[in-house]
């Protein structure tokens, strides 16, 4: 066996010709990225990879790979929160994201740069609550930063407890918001805005400028069925939620928004409200439900963003989520979203309460190393020509695991680095299981 290669020795040589390559990616037109989340368990319709589970973002390039990949799934989160519950096993991510957006600060958001919502309340690592109301950023180690939480909203809505179900910074700074529930509001002006109702319907689009108590209503009930009734051309009586909403990438002003419906023409459709209403339309492609996903069925968006697209991130999804016992067969790690034809390094370590360390990078910013060093996995993985593989020329490829080579009864971190774009993937956990 050859001494281990310093992990930051590979970093850096794959920075330099991560550096050629983003000069030679920079004079091509960049296509705009969806990122999404799901309201229900659905398959991709490939076969290739697992089922999309509601807490999975997912990423489509519309009328381009006409494929869904996974950006953040729950194998990443469990690894990312660590064993909350303590009970040996990394089984506690959440059930559902509900709202996404960013900050936009970045090319491409990275997971941490993400502003969520999830569907229940959640405890973290170290503990504290994570209200279903609250919008937050996942940090390196499982924490959680609050950017807005549900006690602020409901302050300056005049509420009493919310859901948020939908979120999008526009790039003026103010935040849309939309409720899972009615909500029943004492704030004068909303009411006046709301055609004298107090009660906010869960198809209301709110604004608030954050940190002020400057909130109003965007859109009405009333004036996002009638926007939906101008894009299908049909008379709607009902969208029965709001549930996703971005800014619009093509019509600057305009707000994209998904609704919870399952009628056709609706479910698994994005709309503008460009032009008082319409299918949005990105990358050539009409947004209208019919497939564009990838998956095996039109799915609700429950939670949506687009930025500037262009490579996939490097991304791990696992066979199930256990290896199983010596002598039954063989499972895998697959990744896509490599530099085609080039060599992926995979680092290993035993699962313990994550401890990322950064790995400062000029293209990526600061990425997070998650397997322990100086764990025997991490020196063994990197030394040990098996856990390196070459990625196909669509930047995908995959590492058997031979689960007789590990002691059972442990769970094992599995981080990626691509030698080539110097990109991380987020970590991955399996459990090996007892014979
Ligand atoms: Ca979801
Ligand atoms: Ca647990
Ligand atoms: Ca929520
Ligand atoms: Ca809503």
């Amino acid at each position: 066996m050859r001494s281990p290669v310093p992990l930051r020795t590979l970093l850096s040589i794959g920075l330099c010709l991560a550096a050629l390559l983003a000069g030679a990616e920079a004079s091509q037109a960049q296509p705009q990225a969806l990122l999404s989340s799901i309201a229900r368990t659905t398959e991709v319709r490939s076969g290739r990879y697992r089922p999309v589970e509601p807490v999975d973002l997912v990423r489509f390039e519309p009328d381009l790979s006409q494929e869904t990949y996974p950006f953040l799934t729950r194998q990443n989160l469990e690894a990312i929160l660590g064993d909350v519950n303590r009970n040996g096993e990394f089984d506690d991510a959440p059930a559902d994201i509900d709202a996404l957006t960013w900050l936009g600060t970045t090319s491409r958001p990275s997971v941490y740069d993400l502003v969520l919502s999830f569907a229940a309340a959640s405890t973290p690592l170290g503990g504290g609550v994570v209200l279903d109301g609250d919008l937050v950023r996942l940090q390196p180690g499982g924490s959680f930063l609050v950017v807005a939480s549900e006690a602020e909203i409901s302050s300056v809505t005049a509420t009493r407890t919310i859901d948020v179900d939908a979120a999008a910074f526009l790039p003026s700074g103010e935040l849309l918001l939309s409720f899972t529930e009615d909500e029943v509001t004492t704030h004068a002006l909303l009411i006046q805005q709301n055609g004298g109702s107090s009660t906010l319907g869960d198809e209301t689009i709110l604004g608030w400028k954050p940190g002020t108590t400057e909130v109003r209503i965007v859109y009405t009930t009333a004036d996002v069925i009638q926007m939906v009734s101008r894009a299908t051309q049909k008379t709607i009586s009902s969208v029965v939620n709001v549930v996703g909403l971005a800014p619009d990438p093509v019509n600057p002003g305009a707000v994209l928004f998904t609704v919870a419906s399952t009628a056709k023409g609706l479910v698994g459709a994005v709309f503008t409200t460009a032009g008082g209403g319409a299918y949005a339309y990105v990358n050539g492609k009409v947004l209208d439900g019919t497939g564009e996903w990838g998956l095996g069925a039109a799915a609700t968006l429950d939670a949506l963003l687009t930025y500037a697209g262009g490579k996939d991130p490097l991304a791990l999804e696992v066979e199930g989520k256990r290896l199983p016992a010596p002598g039954s067969g063989a499972a895998e790690v697959r990744f896509h979203g490599a530099v085609p034809q080039t060599t992926v390094q995979f680092v290993l370590s035993y699962a313990g309460p994550p401890a990322p360390w950064p790995l400062p990078s000029p293209l990526h910013g600061v990425l997070f190393g998650y397997p322990t060093p100086g764990d025997p996995l991490f020196g063994w993985s990197i030394a040990d020509p098996r856990f390196r593989a070459v990625a196909d020329a669509e930047g995908r490829g995959r590492l058997p695991l031979a689960p007789g080579a590990h002691p059972p009864g442990f769970s094992v971190l599995i981080q990626a680095l691509d030698l080539a774009s110097g990109e991380v993937s987020e970590p991955v956990v399996i459990d090996l299981v007892q014979p």
